[in-house]
């Protein structure tokens, strides 16, 4: 069997654990990850036989039943996963029953995944269903992100209209738009059936006043996603007191749809 320590999924939760943590994205125990995961290669390094303990996750995830998950432990900080992964990842199956999960590997001093498990099981539920390659779920605190929310219209395109105009790659990176929920009370059953609802349309979805949810085949796509809209954000914020001279046009945003053959959200421009 081989060293789990070194298992690429690992590796790949503990760097962008720490870079999502120095870019100030996800102070104390701020964001979770979640990422379903191929079962032979887990079982490369852990034996599958092998249930720790059984967690009740309080929700049904049926369609996810067998699936194998690595996910960010509840109260878990990001600055910490680098240096002590057991503690702070937990690789997880959900168990035939769909409402409980089997502990295979981590949370060693007795701890569970995210508070937010409901919002990212269920949105692998949607991502799944529109896309079968998306394994990636990433809830974060981006400051600027978070910022806009507080000073700008929640309409989801006007939001995502905003952000198309002040970044010439954003319309290449989510021309599918953002998706906006207004303030709701995280880590309930409640706010994750509104974020799955959401991801069957945006691989993109605000929690106002709150954060951003974003999703991907990997890692890095879901981080470039949020990446994307935190740097526009910045530069609308950076401008936003000052008087536009210039901007990126709607015929602009067409044409780098065309240049970049990218389906965009053509109702989310006034043409
Ligand atoms: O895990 O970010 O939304 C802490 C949070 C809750
Ligand atoms: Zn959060």
């Amino acid at each position: 069997m081989k060293n789990i320590l070194d298992a690429p999924f690992v590796r790949g939760m503990m760097k962008t654990t720490a870079n999502m943590y120095r870019l100030g994205w996800d102070e104390r125990n701020g964001g979770n990850i979640s990422v379903m995961l191929d079962e032979n290669e887990v079982a490369e390094y852990l034996d599958l036989n092998n249930v720790i303990r059984k967690i009740d996750m309080g929700f049904d995830a049926k369609p996810l039943i067998g699936k194998i998950f690595i996910v960010t432990g509840t109260g878990k900080y990001f600055k910490n996963v680098e240096d002590d992964p057991e503690n702070n990842l937990g690789i997880i199956r959900v168990a035939s029953d769909g409402v409980t999960a089997d502990l295979l590997w981590g949370y060693s001093d007795g701890g569970r995944p995210t508070s937010e498990l409901p919002a990212h099981l269920m949105s692998h539920i949607s991502r799944l269903s529109v896309n079968p390659e998306n394994r990636v779920i990433m809830h974060s605190h981006p400051t600027a992100t978070l910022a806009l929310t507080y000073v700008h219209e929640l309409d989801e395109k006007k939001f995502t209209h905003s952000l198309w105009q002040v970044c010439t790659e954003c319309m290449v990176v989510f021309p599918d738009g953002i998706g906006v929920l207004p303030w709701m009370v995280c880590g309930t059953n409640e706010i994750g059936i509104a974020t799955a609802e959401k991801m069957k349309e945006f691989r993109l979805v605000i929690w106002a006043l709150h954060g951003i949810y974003g999703c991907g085949k990997d890692l890095d796509e879901a981080f470039g996603l949020i990446e994307t809209v935190e740097k526009a954000a910045q530069l609308y914020l950076m401008t936003a007191s000052f008087p536009r001279v210039n901007t990126i046009t709607d015929p602009d945003l067409v044409e780098i749809a065309k240049a970049f053959k990218v389906e965009y959200r053509k109702d989310f421009l006034n043409l």
